[in-house]
């Protein structure tokens, strides 16, 4: 289908009538324009259902309208009229889908049947349910017998805390700890690097803070487009005089202006509030340094201040009643040169001092991030830094103040509080042996990459995807589209139709789900389920809609039938009492967390839910060394060995305002001015000029890399954009095929998707 593709700046704020505009082309294309309204009004509110979209907190009370532009596409995208039936299946051949593009494929409507894929017709065929959970047990068990590490149990962060607990125990079950998940792609790096640093792998802000944060520091978040509902508590903040400052190589219009969309006045008004007070196109890779280059400024500032007998810069109870390392943190930084920092940031010296004297003047501070920091080769140190800077002025663990990784999938933070985890020393397997009376793995499962690595070199044979898009969300779609079919066994419990889903194992089943929205009715009535949001508050989500089809499980039943055919019995794992009363599976999570849980079926009665215990927000540290840890990076930044040959530049991936994850719902990247295409690649002026390239024109890039395997993604069209020199930007997931899978962050594995090396090559 031809597209009319206009590049033009966007002038208009975040939010205003271009959200409106953009709502509503939603809900009439998805046949919804009558009854989604309606829907809308229940997002996010006590009685509803939690969106499935971000994981923002939710404000009880709520806002008359407690959803957003992206939240509101996305509850479009799954209530569509649009369905897929068998009879689409008959007339496409698989081989000819992969022809299709990701939007068209998921925009077909919603998966309708079970599914096997038939290698003889090259189609997809109409199966039934229990001839379905028949063969994948027959297959996982043989599997089992030759080595059940060959499995692998994946989870998009979307499945609901019931269904996720139900999920991490068939796994355990069956004999690993194989449960990589999608944040082993995105907050992994600050899951590792809180846990280090101050106990927690979650953050420590609630939404109260933002009513009394002086100032916050954004790095690496782009809240227009995925976290908007956040556009209110900045909003706020920024009325009452907040300072926000904002570190990211773009100008990202939700971090410069907002017009709410909900406020009438506003809207008549077209008045825009601005947010960032100060931002800083820091380059792709250069935020340790621009922490580096603050907290130096913070330590002078501070010494002068103790000469002059004026009050103190830095919080020196804080630091000696509470942390560890801070000495050794301050060596490093006075050591560090500015000529490096500058390099390193690609900001001045005043910029980055400006900064700092700001975090300075701020009785509490607030330190939010994401992807900008996470998905780099020294991911999990540079959200230590932010610690850092937060801890030497006491900003964690009081009201105004604290670390908030802003989190993806809207229940991506349960999954893991509920073990779904590759990690067994995060998971408390003595309970769950005394439980359910087995013998639970203890080795260390695969994370994503190394799922990706297993697949690709053979030593995995069936992957089983609870939700997600694994083959277009991770790096190097070269030899995984290569490699995957060789797998005996691949499963994909979904909503819709994605590219991933047509690369079929030698055994391929497509198992069609209800989604969140959807009545889940079981044996003792309609079902409600529980997610965690970025805050850690649990709390429920009561489904409004009838299912898409007659046909469709829920999840937990779904994980319950597959672990049924695959295990042997065992008369301590309730699966079928389980899946017709799901209260009693968050007794079961209370039994396996006491503690965390503590009441479970009744806290979550209350509207605004509850919050979990986190540590750090009281000040209890729970590391090795009891306290709070300053960090040393080991290097100043960057992410590759890249910045000696300046060809090379530093190519960040891009989410559009108009697309979840893999999920593209058009191609309105209004905030950008790209409109009707997404094969783009942003260029900054200069380095156009350098290399000759015309606005406009279509070029290509290559993967810098020493292991052989070529790496190259043509048919781009160069646009001119206000970014750093050596720093390019490109569409995910498009781009993924240029990241090698084996560079990502050193501790937590997640894929360095913001920093690759590319070279620009001859379209
Ligand atoms: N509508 C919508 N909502 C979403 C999603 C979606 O795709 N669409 N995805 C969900 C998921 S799973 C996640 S994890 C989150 C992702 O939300 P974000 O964390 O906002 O992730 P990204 O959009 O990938 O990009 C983050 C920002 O980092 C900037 N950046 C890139 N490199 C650097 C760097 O080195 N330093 C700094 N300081 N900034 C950098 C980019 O310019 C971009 O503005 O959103 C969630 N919400
Ligand atoms: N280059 C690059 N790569 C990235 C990123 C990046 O910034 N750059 N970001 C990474 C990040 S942060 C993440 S989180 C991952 C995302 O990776 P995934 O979580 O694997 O991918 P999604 O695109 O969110 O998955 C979308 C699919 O989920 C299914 N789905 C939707 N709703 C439901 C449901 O209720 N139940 C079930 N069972 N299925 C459902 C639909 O079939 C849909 O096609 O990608 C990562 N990959
Ligand atoms: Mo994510």
């Amino acid at each position: 289908m031809a597209r009319k593709i206009t590049i033009a700046p966007y002038s208009g704020p975040a939010g205003g009538w271009g959200s409106i505009k953009s709502v509503s082309r939603y809900l009439d294309s998805e046949g919804i324009l009558a009854t989604g309204p309606l829907a809308l009004r229940k997002q996010n509110k006590p009685e509803g259902f939690a969106c499935v979209s971000c994981a923002w907190a939710k404000p009880v009370p709520s806002h008359p309208a407690e959803f957003c532009e992206n939240g509101a596409k996305a509850t479009a995208w799954e209530l569509t009229r649009k369905r897929v039936t068998p009879s689409f299946f008959a007339e496409h051949t698989v081989s000819e889908l992969k022809t299709w593009s990701d939007h068209d494929l998921e925009a077909i409507g919603r998966l309708t049947t079970p599914l096997r894929y038939n290698a003889q017709t090259d189609k997809y065929e109409a199966v039934d349910w229990t001839e379905a959970f028949a063969s994948i047990g027959r297959e996982l068990a043989a599997i089992r017998d030759i080595d059940p590490k060959r499995t692998v149990f994946y989870a998009s962060g979307r499945a609901s805390l019931e269904t996720s607990y139900m999920y991490q125990l068939l796994a355990r079950l069956y004999g690993n700890n194989n449960l990589p998940d999608s944040s082993n792609m995105c907050h992994e790096s600050t899951s590792v690097g809180l846990a280090e640093s101050i106990g927690v792998p979650v953050g420590t802000v609630v939404l109260d803070d933002f009513k009394s944060a002086d100032a916050l520091f954004f790095f690496g978040q782009n809240v227009g487009s995925n976290s908007p509902r956040m556009l209110h508590q900045l909003q706020e903040a920024s009325d009452r005089g907040a300072t926000i400052v904002s570190f990211n190589p773009l100008k990202e219009r939700g971090l410069e202006r907002f017009v709410n969309p909900q406020n009438p006045v506003q809207m008549l008004t077209q008045h825009e509030t601005r947010i960032s007070r100060e931002y800083y196109q820091v380059r792709p890779g250069g935020d340790i340094s621009v922490v580096i280059g603050m907290c130096k400024w913070l330590f002078e500032a501070d010494a002068k201040a103790q000469a002059e007998n004026r009050q103190p810069v830095l919080d020196h109870t804080f630091i000696a009643e509470h942390t560890h390392g801070m000495e050794e943190f301050r060596a490093f930084a006075e050591a560090q040169d500015w000529a490096d920092l500058e390099r390193e940031t690609g900001l001045t010296r005043a910029q980055i001092e400006r900064a700092a004297a700001i975090y300075a003047a701020a009785p509490a501070a607030m330190v939010v991030y994401g992807m900008g920091i996470t998905q780099h080769k020294l991911g999990v140190e540079a959200v230590q830094m932010l610690v850092n800077l937060a801890l030497l002025r006491g900003n964690i663990g009081r009201p105004g103040a604290g670390i908030c990784p802003v989190r993806g999938h809207s229940n991506v933070q349960g999954q893991r509080t509920v073990g779904i985890a590759e990690k067994p020393e995060l998971v408390p397997l003595d309970r769950l042996e005394e439980l359910y009376q087995f013998k639970a793995p203890r080795e260390k499962g695969t994370t994503t990459v190394e799922a990706c690595e297993g697949i690709i070199n053979g030593t995995i044979d069936a992957f089983i995807g609870l939700g997600g898009n694994f083959l277009r969300a991770v790096p190097d779609h070269g030899p995984m589209e290569e490699h995957w079919p060789k797998m005996r066994l691949t499963v994909q419990i979904a909503t819709k139709l994605n590219r991933g889903q047509l690369f079929c194992g030698k055994t391929a089943f497509l198992l069609p789900c209800l989604g969140r929205i959807e009545y889940d009715r079981q044996a003792t009535g309609k079902q409600v389920v529980t997610v965690e949001d970025s805050t850690a508050v649990i709390h429920q989500s009561r489904a409004i809609n009838e299912p898409a089809s007659p046909d469709l499980l829920s999840e937990p039943r779904i994980v319950a039938e597959i672990a049924k055919a695959t295990l042997p019995p065992n008369p301590n794992v309730p699966w079928d009492q389980w899946v017709g009363d799901y209260s009693l599976v968050r007794d079961a999570i209370e039994r396996t967390w006491p503690e965390m849980f503590r009441d479970f079926n009744q806290r979550i009665k209350k509207p605004e839910g509850f919050r979990r215990p986190i540590a750090a927000s009281h000040r209890q540290w729970k590391t090795k060394t009891g306290k709070a840890n300053f960090k040393v990076p080991s290097a100043l930044g960057g992410s590759f060995d890249d910045g000696k040959d300046p060809d090379v530049l530093r190519l960040i991936t891009l989410r559009s305002n108009d697309q979840f994850n893999t999920t593209v719902y058009g191609y309105h990247d209004r905030f950008r001015g790209v409109e009707g295409t997404r094969d783009v690649l942003f260029l900054n002026g200069e380095d156009m000029a350098r290399f000759g390239i015309a606005d406009g024109s279509t070029v290509a890039l290559e993967t810098v890399a020493d292991d052989g395997v070529p790496r190259r993604l043509g048919g781009l069209r160069a646009i001119k954009y206000d970014m750093p020199k050596g720093s390019c930007g490109g569409y995910y997931p498009e781009c993924n095929v240029l990241i090698p899978v084996y560079q990502h962050a050193g501790k937590s594995h997640v894929p360095a998707a913001k920093s690759v090396p590319v070279r620009i090559v001859p379209a």
